[in-house]
């Protein structure tokens, strides 16, 4: 696989799809960004390389050609090869492998994005540009941008005071957010998030501890009930909140009462929610539109560069997870179309975002985690800490088992390896390669968490650099370790190049 050894200064994105335009058969196709573990794996910050020159980023910002916002630039190197300056960051790239050594928030000045096409205001991250720091959970963080159109698809669900609330934050901090509102496209058949919803999170957590004496670890924002309300077909849509506020009060009456006698302690104040709701029906009515209309014309016109960007991650996804220690969406790849409303054949390049360690925040699960001081290391070093409730995130090693069966599901085309530089202290690191069971290597990602919590892994180990390699630019400039580590990783997961 060849290495990249020069980056001229070719200013485009990484792959054909998300390249210069050009006409296809079939329309745009779109750049899919997915977490490959549990989450918090550096999506935005992959995001953001890849939206220098993307015309839309799904949960979607629509960046116009030319638009910059004086960050990071991403820089072709070769097929498949990227490299991102000048902020120190990145990459030092190998394909079809992206690997991203740089700190948080130095990277930032481009737009980065958190949501797209499911999940709510339970994801989070800080965006840093031009040294202020904005926070988003819900808004695309491209709105940034004000040439940026942010694009939120119907698997979406969506709390409308965490939404403002999110946007006024962020624009008393700086002129960055200004005009958002006239940059976000909500798609009307996207669910509503309801107070009493992320209250009946609360609870359950409540009871789970009491009845089971464990919860899951929820974000409580609503997320399982708001999923549950649309499974039950009693959800309320953003169509519903702007065609009949008469109709919508109805059905919201209904709703708040089911829960009421789910939940009798649960106290709701149905006339005053719906004075407040039918306030934010009226600032949210013109940003509401047919999503699928809306991304057809993209796919379908002008040549464009599409970027869609995944929420949570690959062991989070309510099918394919770590279930019941899941959130309530896909997050993998199946979850772009029908969370957008696009066909298959319109998905691109799809790259997996894999952390150089493991992560995981909330109960469950982790087979490599370091309950130690390697892990607390980890934790430090790496600024471990959940973007929407503070909590400590676990740490361990890398687990290859697990991305393995992430790629399975996802079928990566390439990978983005982030966060190589909180491994700089250590001086041998170790890698997850197998599982065993009763002393017999199991060949499977296994489905039940009982066993998944009883096996025993094995680790490769390899010699750490012991180096600071967040200055480094190219692959070269990485300590020969740093290499093999990368390598290491490229070798067992074997993602395809082109
Ligand atoms: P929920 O709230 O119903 O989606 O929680 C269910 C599980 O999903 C996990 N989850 C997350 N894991 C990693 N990062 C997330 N976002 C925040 C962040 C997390 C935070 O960016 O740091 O601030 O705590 C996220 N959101 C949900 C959650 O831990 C449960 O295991
Ligand atoms: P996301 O949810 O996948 O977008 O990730 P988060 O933003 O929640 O968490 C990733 C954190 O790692 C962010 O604070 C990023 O700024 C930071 N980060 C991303 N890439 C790197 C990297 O290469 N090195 C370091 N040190 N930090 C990084
Ligand atoms: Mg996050």
């Amino acid at each position: 696989m060849a290495l990249a050894e020069t980056h001229p200064a070719a200013s485009s994105l990484p792959n054909g799809d998300c390249g210069r335009p050009r006409a296809r058969p079939g329309g745009n196709r779109v750049t899919v960004v997915l977490g490959a573990q549990w989450g918090d794996e550096g999506k935005g910050k992959v995001v953001d390389l890849l939206a220098q020159d993307a015309d839309i980023v799904c949960r979607c910002q629509v960046r116009r050609p030319g638009s910059e916002t004086g960050g990071s630039r991403a820089r072709e190197v070769g097929p498949r090869t990227w490299i991102l300056s000048p902020k120190p960051g990145v990459t030092l790239s190998s394909p079809p492998l992206a690997v991203s050594c740089g700190r948080p928030g130095e990277m930032a000045g481009g737009s980065i994005s958190h949501h797209m096409f499911q999940g709510g205001n339970n994801a989070g991250h800080t965006v840093v540009v031009d040294s202020v720091e904005y926070d988003f959970h819900l808004l695309p963080s491209g709105i940034i941008n004000p040439n940026v159109t942010a694009f939120i698809g119907n698997g979406v669900v969506i709390h409308l005071p965490g939404l403002f609330e999110e946007a006024e934050k962020n624009v008393k901090k700086g002129k960055g957010l200004e005009g958002w509102e006239k940059r976000l496209i909500i798609s009307d058949r996207a669910h509503i998030v309801f107070d009493f919803h992320q209250a009946a999170d609360g609870i359950q957590e409540q009871q789970r501890q009491e009845q089971a004496g464990k919860n899951l670890g929820t974000t409580k924002k609503g997320i399982g009930p708001v999923y549950s309300s649309k499974a039950a077909r009693s959800g309320l849509r953003m169509c519903d909140l702007v065609s009949d506020f008469d109709g919508f009060s109805e059905r919201f009456k209904v709703l708040a009462n089911q829960y009421k006698s789910i939940y009798p302690t649960l106290e709701i104040d149905i006339e005053g929610e719906l004075q407040k709701l039918k306030g934010y029906m009226e600032r949210i009515k013109p940003m509401v539109r047919d999503g699928v209309y809306f991304l057809y014309e993209a796919l379908h016109g002008p040549p464009k560069k599409i970027l869609v960007e995944g929420a949570n991650a690959a062991l989070l996804d309510i099918d394919f997870g770590t279930y019941p220690f899941v959130t309530s969406s896909n997050c993998t790849v199946g979850g772009v179309c029908t969370g957008l409303g696009m066909p298959p054949q319109n998905v691109g390049e799809v790259y997996g975002v894999v952390k150089a360690y493991t992560t995981r925040v909330g109960i469950g699960a982790f087979p490599t985690e370091q309950d130690n001081e390697i892990g607390e290391l980890l934790q430090t070093q790496g600024g471990e800490v959940g973007v929407t409730t503070g909590r400590k995130r676990r740490c361990g090693w890398l687990d290859l088992v697990l991305l393995k069966y992430a790629h399975m599901i996802n079928g990566f085309t390439a990978l983005a390896l982030t966060k190589l530089d909180i491994l700089d202290m250590f001086t041998e690191i170790k890698v997850g390669v197998a599982y065993k069971l009763d002393g017999e290597i199991i060949p499977h990602f296994p489905a039940n968490q009982e066993i998944l919590n009883k096996v025993e892994v094995q680790y490769k180990t390899l010699p750490g650099w012991n180096t600071d390699i967040s200055n480094a630019r190219t692959f070269k400039e990485l300590p020969v370790n740093a290499q093999n580590y990368v390598r290491f990783i490229e070798d067992e997961l074997q993602i395809p190049g082109k």
